[in-house]
């Protein structure tokens, strides 16, 4: 025991921090229940990337790259963990104070799950029932180490709290209000006084097993959050999946379009390896089971298909490349997928595509939306709403059960994974996600190219070199690529084949003779339009980053 009833600063702190895990806990598995967006800490989190500016989203991307996420979620937890801890501190000082922390911490939960797209009154549950076991949790820990309220000499079993303290949830008001209550605050008698500083003098060993208590209470919870979500039914699902042979297979890939260089991107990239982007904190996990998705909006029949709807129905395969928006000049966010899926066009040909409609805004279990012309969907290119990618079912990152999947656009137009709607509308009444966020309304991919081979910064020796990359301009096809160094002669690469236009081309220039020094590569790609990528730098936003990738090198 330590003396006079002050609590150490770490006492405090853990105070808070327990009261703050059995807040987390006690919301985790009634929001596994509830629905995963009403768990307030992610709610928080995905509202935190809604409203954040542009750049500032961009900066988090080109800083933290596909990490953004992990460091926005460590972020949120971080911010969590000191306002607990502050609680804490001044729950020490008067259990109102600390309760009112949490009563605000709360709103600010309540008020991020309950703005999330497609949010009913049920979401604020898990919030609701988390604070009120944080505040639960905070008037024990305090009482336990004898820091909070004394408990009246007269009713040991039942400690009440002073006169105005708020009264701890679960009982019956009033019963801190008695006689004694009443003559706490007037002149106490001196053995009133003794008794009620021998309580308040704190009880390191009473924190540390209720505290011991509250972790328990916490993991309890959050265990049984994982168990409740339904994920592992969810993966198991998923894993259960057998993938129908493909009644249009792809066009055969003819030989040579992977070169098989070592550091050159393959011609198809592993799953593994894909980029993955989106403004999901947690991969939404849907049981196909559960899933439908819905046509609506200016159609003359608005469907509903299931996921045996989708598999029972002639599947084609298509080699596809799919790239961000936000990749920058020479950037990472590309990648080559063979996908398998129901041709989206006739799904909307069925429904029957009202004249006048010219978008299609799908819509993701999470509520992100995307807005793709039309046109583009109906003009006759593999535009799919696939359920597989590269002989593998859908994995979750990438939008099990079904995803769209469009050649010639970027991503954020086209490529909605966990796809739940297709609203046949106009551009003219509806807004996807990106729009009001300061991207283009529409976003055709720009002709790119890249240099894999050699590294930037890399020191080689000197001699022959191969320079090698890809290049891209989906749906146009690429026609040819020249490289140049140090601002010499544009020269002709040699490329890759590739079995459509809708994929990247892989080229090589391998006779390059390295002399001593440092020397600058650059790479510019020629679409089967005939148009030359611009060597003029754009970025990224609002349709794409334009300017020739450069790599600089050491030869010694
Ligand atoms: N549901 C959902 N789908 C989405 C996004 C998203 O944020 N949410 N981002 C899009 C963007 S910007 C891109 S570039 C592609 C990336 O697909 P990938 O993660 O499978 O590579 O997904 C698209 N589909
Ligand atoms: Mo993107």
């Amino acid at each position: 025991m330590e003396s006079n009833g002050r609590a150490p600063a770490w006492a405090a702190a853990l105070i808070g921090l327990v009261a703050g895990a059995v807040a987390v806990g006690v919301s985790l598995p009634v929001a596994a229940l509830v629905k995963a967006s009403a768990f307030p800490v992610v709610a928080v989190g995905d509202a935190a990337v809604d409203l954040a500016p542009a750049w500032l989203k961009e900066w988090a991307i080109r800083a933290f790259g596909e990490n953004d996420k992990t460091v926005l979620l460590v972020g949120v937890l971080a911010v969590l963990a000191a306002v607990a801890a502050a609680t804490g501190a001044l729950a020490v000082r008067d259990l109102r104070y600390g309760l009112a922390c949490l009563a605000a911490f709360g709103a600010v939960g309540l008020l991020a799950v309950l703005t999330r797209p497609g949010a009913g009154p049920g979401d604020a549950l898990p919030t609701l029932l988390g604070v009120a076991a944080g505040m639960s949790a905070l008037s024990r820990l305090l009482r336990r180490a004898r820091l909070g309220p004394p408990p009246l000499p007269a009713a040991r079993g039942g400690a009440r709290g002073e006169a105005g303290t708020a009264p701890e949830p679960g009982t019956a008001p009033g019963t801190g209000a008695g006689p004694e209550a009443a003559e706490r605050h007037g002149v106490p008698g001196p053995a009133v006084m003794r008794a009620g500083e021998d309580l308040r003098s704190f009880d390191r060993r009473g924190l540390l097993t209720a505290a011991l208590g509250g972790v328990a209470v916490a993991g309890i919870g959050g265990a049984a959050g994982r168990l409740l979500s339904g994920g592992a039914e969810a993966d198991a699902a998923r894993s259960g999946v057998v993938l129908p042979r493909p009644a249009v297979p792809a066009r055969p890939v003819p030989a040579g379009s992977d070169l098989r260089i070592s550091g050159l991107s393959p011609f198809f990239t592993p799953n593994r390896d894909f980029y993955r982007v989106d403004t999901a904190l947690l991969v939404p996990r849907v049981d196909p089971r559960d899933w439908t998705l819905a046509i609506t909006g200016m159609v003359d029949r608005p469907a509903e298909l299931t996921f045996a709807d989708l598999m029972g129905r002639p599947l084609v395969e298509a080699d596809v490349t799919l790239c961000c928006v936000s990749n920058e000049v020479g950037g990472p966010y590309i990648g080559n997928a063979r996908w398998l899926g129901v041709r989206l066009a006739d799904v909307l040909r069925e429904a029957g595509v009202h004249a006048g409609a010219d978008m299609l805004l799908s819509t993701s279990t999470d509520g992100w939306t995307c807005g793709t012309p039309a046109d583009v969907v109906l003009d006759g290119r593999e535009a799919l709403l696939a359920v597989a990618m590269n002989g593998e079912t859908l994995p979750a990152d990438h939008g099990f059960p079904a995803r769209l999947v469009v050649p010639g656009l970027y991503g954020y137009v086209s490529a909605t994974k966990w796809v739940t709607e297709i609203k046949v509308t106009r551009f003219d009444r509806d807004e996807a996600y990106w729009t009001p966020r300061g991207w283009s309304a529409k976003g055709p991919v720009k002709t790119q190219s890249r240099i894999d081979l050699p590294r930037p910064g890399a020191v080689l020796p000197p001699g022959r070199t191969v320079i090698a990359g890809v290049a891209w301009a989906q749906h146009r096809g690429v026609d040819a690529v020249e490289v140049r160094v140090d601002g010499g002669p544009w020269r002709r690469a040699r490329l890759a084949e590739a079995p459509t236009a809708d994929t990247w081309r892989q080229w090589v220039l391998d006779d390059w003779d390295a002399a001593a020094g440092e020397h600058t590569i650059e790479v510019r790609a020629t679409d089967a339009t005939g148009r030359t990528q611009t060597a003029e730098r754009a970025p990224v936003a609002p349709d794409g980053a334009t300017g020739l990738h450069a790599v600089t090198v050491r030869v010694a």
